[in-house]
């Protein structure tokens, strides 16, 4: 078994698809170790996206992601992090497979709905960056 960290981002939440990626995400045989509804500060998503700092997408990426609600949830599964990439599909929803969340929801490469980890090590330390130990069931 491994986590993954998750987020349904401020579009996917303002466009009313929320459940349908909660639904998806016990359909994909997760276990939610913990889940909360939560709205970051722009402060909040610079140092969360840090190793983004330099790309030429950052500022509008961190203004998106602080712009409204969003859902963040530490699931676990057995290969947690690939799983759910493979859920989720390419960064861009033109180029993503039919049937991912991003080609069903996703409005552009930047608000594309939905965030996965990219490494076990990364899971960690984001599902650090959002919840206590106690939060964690
Ligand atoms: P992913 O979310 O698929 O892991 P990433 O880590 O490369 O993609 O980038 C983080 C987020 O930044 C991505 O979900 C949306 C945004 N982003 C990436 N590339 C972008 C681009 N070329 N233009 C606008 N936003 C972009
Ligand atoms: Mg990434």
């Amino acid at each position: 078994m491994s986590r993954t960290f998750i987020m349904i981002k401020p579009d996917a939440v303002r466009n009313r698809h929320a459940g349908e990626i909660i639904a998806r995400i016990e359909k994909e045989g997760f276990k939610i170790l913990g889940m909360k509804y939560v709205k970051l500060a722009e402060n909040d998503a610079k140092e969360f996206y840090k190793v983004h700092a330099a790309r030429p997408f950052y500022g509008e990426l961190c203004r998106d992601m602080s712009a409204g609600p969003i859902v963040v949830a530490a699931l676990e599964r057995e290969n947690a992090v690939l799983h759910w990439r493979e859920v989720i599909g390419a960064t861009d929803p033109k180029e993503a497979a039919p049937g991912t969340i991003r080609a069903m929801y996703a409005e552009s490469k930047g608000a594309n709905s939905v965030h996965g980890s990219d490494s076990d090590e990364n899971a960690n330390s984001e599902i650090t960056f959002f919840f206590k130990g106690f939060e964690l069931v």
